[in-house]
């Protein structure tokens, strides 16, 4: 099960750790552009000498409540860094973004994967990830970022997240899109309560049978915080035990903030799995 981001090759019946790295203005607020694109091209290398395969750089944030942003700002954020980490290490950089024209141009500067919370529902998004011809993640969300977590609300969140999911990939599929590209994502804590994410995350195992590669994000999410009673940033713990759940049940990219931790964690599961084989 090879998937080939950008000429990387990568087989999806294991399981990778992508780490996080945002470049919104607060995530390196320190001035210049200059000085935050080579802090960000640090932590980056810091993460892959960890043993991230992915880098997912996103210049929007997607939390509750945070304000939108222009595409030529997202742009101005998210190409340079984009570009050097191409550019400077040995990675599948993934661009976690919405727009059409960060596709476009992030893909021209190395860019691997096209990491959508949206799953390519924005105008002409689909027709510019195909033009790519990059791999594409495409990830559940219920309402918008602004209202989600208001009132998430599901007759049955497996079935309904199973069946959104399986639209968009016939979409996606439909303009040119091969199935050996899609990467597929229950999007937890996008629209969910506590009982649906708990729900979503048992039934990994049963997304999985979809047969697309999973793409799981659970670190230090808020899900967690309600679980353990732990400020975010103490989630460690609860972070690696729902990494090595994801690992257990199929799951083939985790993406988390602790690089280093997630991949311990995710060899010990491979090492029992290739033991048991
Ligand atoms: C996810 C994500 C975020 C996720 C995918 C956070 C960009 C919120 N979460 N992308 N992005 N899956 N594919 O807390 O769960 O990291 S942002």
């Amino acid at each position: 099960m090879l998937m080939n981001f950008a000429g990387r090759e990568l087989d999806m019946a294991r399981c990778h750790v992508m780490g996080i790295l945002n470049v919104t203005p607060d995530s390196f607020s320190d001035g210049g552009r200059f000085t935050s694109r080579e802090a960000a091209v640090q932590q980056a290398r810091s993460m892959v000498e960890q043993g991230a395969a992915f880098i997912d750089v996103g210049g929007e944030s997607t939390r509750p409540g945070a304000a939108p942003v222009s595409v030529q700002e997202e742009l101005d954020r998210v190409c340079p860094v984009v570009e050097a980490l191409a550019r400077e290490l040995d990675v599948v950089v993934s661009v976690d973004s919405s727009s059409p024209e960060v596709f476009r141009e992030t893909a021209r500067l190395g860019a691997g994967l096209l990491n959508d919370v949206r799953a390519l529902q924005r105008e002409g998004a689909v027709a510019a990830a195909r033009e790519t011809g990059l791999p594409v993640c495409l990830m559940h969300m219920q309402g918008r970022p602004a209202d989600m977590q208001a009132r998430p609300s599901y007759q049955s969140v497996l079935r309904e997240v199973s069946a959104f999911l399986m639209d968009r990939v016939r979409e996606v599929e439909r303009a040119g899109v091969g199935a050996d590209q899609i990467l597929l994502d229950p999007g937890f804590g996008f629209g969910k309560s506590l009982a649906h994410n708990l729900e979503l995350l048992d039934a990994l195992d049963r997304l999985q049978v979809l047969g697309y590669p999973l793409l799981v994000g659970l670190s230090r999410k808020s899900m967690l915080g309600q679980i353990t009673g732990r400020d975010v940033s103490e989630r460690l713990p609860a972070s690696l035990a729902v990494a090595t759940i994801s690992a257990l049940k199929g799951a083939s990219i985790i993406r988390v903030h602790d690089v280093k931790e997630t991949v311990d964690a995710v060899k010990v599961v491979s090492a029992m799995e290739e033991a048991g084989q």
